[in-house]
């Protein structure tokens, strides 16, 4: 599980970091740099870098014997041909809030994320919220590779990084054509994609430490999309995680329904998508609503006061 670990656990980093910064007053803190000035900073170096890179395209397009459909990036020489990167991305914007990173500025701001399909998949595309069985190698633009794994893993996306889940999201996974008994999958027809990511869509001023990745880094992730659990239920309460993101904004860590309860009791601060209780009422939720033979939920509000009684303490 190695490749779990530089992805995974940003958020645990970043709490440890900031908890040391209050014990050792010694090390000099140096300030976040603001926000919208970096991502400014980090879109122009992406765009110069999709000006001047391009892709083996012309393998994916006419797959030669035996090709392993791994996309290798190079610089264009003047007057090659090649067409660079910049033609063939598509982009999303989106929102970050600094509280985010715990900054100390209180801001806005839209950050565009990049990405490109390589190969389309012959399946579906996940969610934001759901687990997909992918493998992927991460690199910085100066083309250093900090991570990487060779073989699928499943990735439950909202615990990685923003951009590289969003970016995962766009595109179709593959298809299980074979099953072994020990476990194994075959799978063909997969996604291959790039995905070029703003420091604030990843690990702005926290990147973990002895990754390579410095401060403010863009990332470029290549990913190979097999397989995806529609539906994803993490905490296996009945309802998939993406009904669990309440604002609908496409993050699940800020969807907490009985945080004040938990800050109460000492429990762990467990978003809804985490949280096999959701409003800590000592029924689990899977037993405060109704799911048919169908499938389809039904959320009962016995009290009528418009909350669900999975999200309503006291509904009796
Ligand atoms: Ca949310
Ligand atoms: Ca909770
Ligand atoms: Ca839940
Ligand atoms: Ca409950």
């Amino acid at each position: 599980m190695k490749e779990r670990v530089a992805l995974v656990f940003t958020l645990v980093l970043m709490f440890a970091q900031s908890c040391s910064d209050d014990d050792d007053n010694t090390i000099p803190v140096v300030p976040p740099r603001p926000m919208a000035e970096v991502e400014a900073e980090n879109d122009a170096d992406i765009r110069e870098y999709l000006e001047t890179h391009y892709y083996n395209y012309e393998e994916f397009q006419n797959p030669p014997a035996g090709f392993d459909y791994k996309i290798v990036l190079d610089t264009l020489i003047k007057g090659d041909g090649n067409i660079p990167m910049i033609e063939q991305v598509s982009s999303v914007n989106l929102a970050v809030e600094s509280s985010f990173f715990n900054l100390e500025e209180d801001v806005t701001v839209d950050h565009t994320l990049y990405y490109l399909s390589a190969r389309d998949g012959v399946g579906g595309s996940p969610t934001i919220a759901d687990s997909t069985f992918t493998s992927y190698e991460g690199s910085l633009l100066n083309g250093l590779v900090f991570d990487g794994s060779t073989t699928y893993s499943w990735q439950y996306l909202p615990f990685f990084l923003r951009g590289y889940a969003v970016g995962v999201t766009k595109f179709n996974v593959g298809e299980n054509v074979a099953t072994f008994p020990d476990g194994t999958f075959e799978i063909e027809g997969s996604g291959v994609g790039l995905i070029f990511i703003p420091s604030g869509l990843a690990y702005f001023n926290n990147p973990p430490i002895g990754s390579g990745i410095d401060l403010y880094d863009p990332l470029i992730f290549q990913v190979n999309t097999g397989l995806y659990e529609e539906n994803t239920d993490y905490d296996n309460d009945g309802i998939p995680s993406i009904m669990e993101d309440l604002n609908n904004d496409g993050i699940l860590a800020n969807d907490n329904t009985d945080l004040e309860q938990e800050r109460t009791t000492g429990f762990s601060f467990l978003p809804n998508h985490i949280d096999s209780d959701d409003d800590q009422d000592g029924t689990p939720t899977r037993d405060e609503i109704i799911i048919d033979a169908n499938g389809t939920i039904t959320f009962p509000d016995t009290d009528g006061d418009g909350i669900p009684d999975y999200l309503d303490r006291d509904n009796s």
